[in-house]
C-alpha cells in the first residue's frame, strides 16, 4: 500500500529516501513544511522542499544535506560585489529552482504543482506536497525580538534562545486535495526525525491536519530526532528545553501523544521505552542514526515494520 511520510528539511529527507531505497518507490508521499519559505532577492525559496527534493533526485550536497551537489557559487559573488548582503549561501544551480519557481508561482500556479513539475523533471518518483499552498511563515520570539526563521536559523546562527514559536498566516492555510487524497490512500503515516517543533509543528498546526491524524484508521509513527539527549544537527534539543519539553524520545513522544501509536527510538535511549510504553504508544529500539544509504534503508524498513504491527 501507500505510505505518507511528514517531514522537514535534512533529517526528514534522509528518511524519505530511506523509504524509497526501501521499495515504496512511486508509492510514498512526503508532505513538507511549508513554514521556512522566504523571499531573497525576488525570488521563492522553499529549503525543506528543495532538500526532499535533492535527495529523493540523488544530487543532494551530502556534506550539507541541502543544497546540490557539486554546485558552486558565481552568482552569489556577483550579488557581493553589488554591495548585497550574502548570508544566506544560494548555489548557482539551486538559483535555477528559485527563478523557475517563482516564475510559475507568480503566474498563479499552486506551489503544489510547481513543486511536481520541478520534482519530475528531476526524476523523483515519489510524490512530494507542500503542507499547503497558502503562505506560512515561522516567527521565533527571542531576547533579541521576533526574528524571522531563516534569519534566526542561519544568519544568527541558532544563537538566540527560543522563547516562543508562531506560525504566521496558518489560521488562513488549508489542506490541500493532494494531501487529503494522500493521508485517504495511506496505510501508514510516518513521521520523520525532523524538528519537533519548527519542521513537525506547522504541518501539524495547517486546521485540520492534527484532528486528520487522530481520526487516521491506519497507523501513525514516529522516528525519534532525538537521540542520547541532542539533536544530532541543529537546534531541536535547545528549542525544546528553552520551550520546557524533555529532551528525550519521551519528550517528542509527548507531543505527538494525542495521535501517535508508535515510535522508534534509538538505541542509546531504550531505557526509556518502558515510559513511553506506558503512555500507550509502541515502541521499537534501533540504531537511528543514518550515515549511508544503507542505514537510510534500515531505519525506513524499521518503521515500517513498527507501523505494519500495528495494524
Ligand atoms: P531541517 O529542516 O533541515 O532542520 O531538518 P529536519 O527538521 O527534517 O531535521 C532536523 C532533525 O533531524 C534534527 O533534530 C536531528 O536531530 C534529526 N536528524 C538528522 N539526522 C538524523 C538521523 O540520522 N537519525 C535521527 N534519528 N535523527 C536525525
Ligand atoms: N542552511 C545554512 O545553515 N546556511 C545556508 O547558507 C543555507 C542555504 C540554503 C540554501 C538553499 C536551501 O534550500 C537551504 C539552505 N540552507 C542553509 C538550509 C536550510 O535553510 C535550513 O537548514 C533549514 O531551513 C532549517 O530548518
Ligand atoms: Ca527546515
Amino acid at each position: 500500500g501507500r505510505v505518507v511520510a511528514l517531514a522537514g528539511g535534512v533529517g526528514g529527507a534522509k528518511l524519505a529516501h530511506g523509504l524509497l531505497l526501501a521499495g515504496l518507490d512511486d508509492r510514498l508521499d512526503v508532505v513538507v513544511n511549508t513554514a521556512d519559505d522566504f523571499q531573497l532577492y525576488g525570488l521563492h525559496i522553499s529549503p525543506d522542499l528543495d532538500t526532499v527534493m535533492y535527495t529523493l533526485a540523488g544530487i543532494a550536497n551530502p556534506a550539507t544535506g541541502w543544497g546540490i551537489l557539486g554546485d558552486t557559487a558565481a552568482t552569489l559573488g556577483m550579488i557581493g560585489r553589488y554591495g548585497r548582503s550574502t548570508w544566506f549561501w544560494l548555489g548557482d544551480r539551486d538559483l535555477a529552482t528559485h527563478i523557475l519557481r517563482t516564475e510559475r508561482l507568480r503566474a498563479g500556479t499552486r506551489l503544489t504543482e510547481v513543486t511536481a513539475e520541478l520534482a519530475t523533471a528531476l526524476g523523483v518518483t515519489a510524490r512530494i506536497l507542500p503542507m499547503c499552498d497558502e503562505p506560512v511563515a515561522t516567527l521565533v520570539e527571542t531576547p533579541a525580538g521576533l526574528l524571522e526563521f531563516q534569519d534566526y536559523f542561519v544568519r544568527r546562527r541558532q544563537q538566540d534562545t527560543v522563547l516562543g514559536i508562531r506560525f504566521e498566516g496558518v489560521e488562513h492555510a488549508r489542506m490541500t486535495q493532494e494531501v487529503e487524497r494522500a493521508l485517504a490512500e495511506a496505510t501508514a503515516i510516518i513521521l520523520c526525525p525532523s524538528n519537533p517543533l519548527v519542521s513537525i509543528g506547522p504541518i501539524l498546526a495547517v486546521p485540520g491536519f492534527r484532528e486528520r491524524l487522530r481520526a487516521a484508521e491506519v497507523p501513525v509513527v514516529a522516528v525519534s530526532p532525538i537521540v542520547g539527549g541532542q539533536a544530532l544537527k541543529g537546534p531541536a534539543d535547545r528549542m525544546l528545553a528553552s520551550l520546557g519539553h524533555e529532551v528525550s524520545p519521551l519528550g517528542v513522544a509527548r507531543l505527538y501523544q494525542d495521535f501517535l501509536d508508535g515510535i522508534l527510538i534509538d538505541q542509546l535511549d531504550d531505557e526509556l521505552a518502558p515510559a513511553i510504553a506506558e503512555m500507550g504508544i509502541a515502541v521499537q529500539v534501533a540504531d537511528t542514526v543514518m550515515r549511508t544509504d544503507d542505514d537510510r534503508r534500515r531505519v525506513a524498513r524499521a518503521v515500517l515494520d513498527l507501523a505494519r504491527g500495528l495494524v
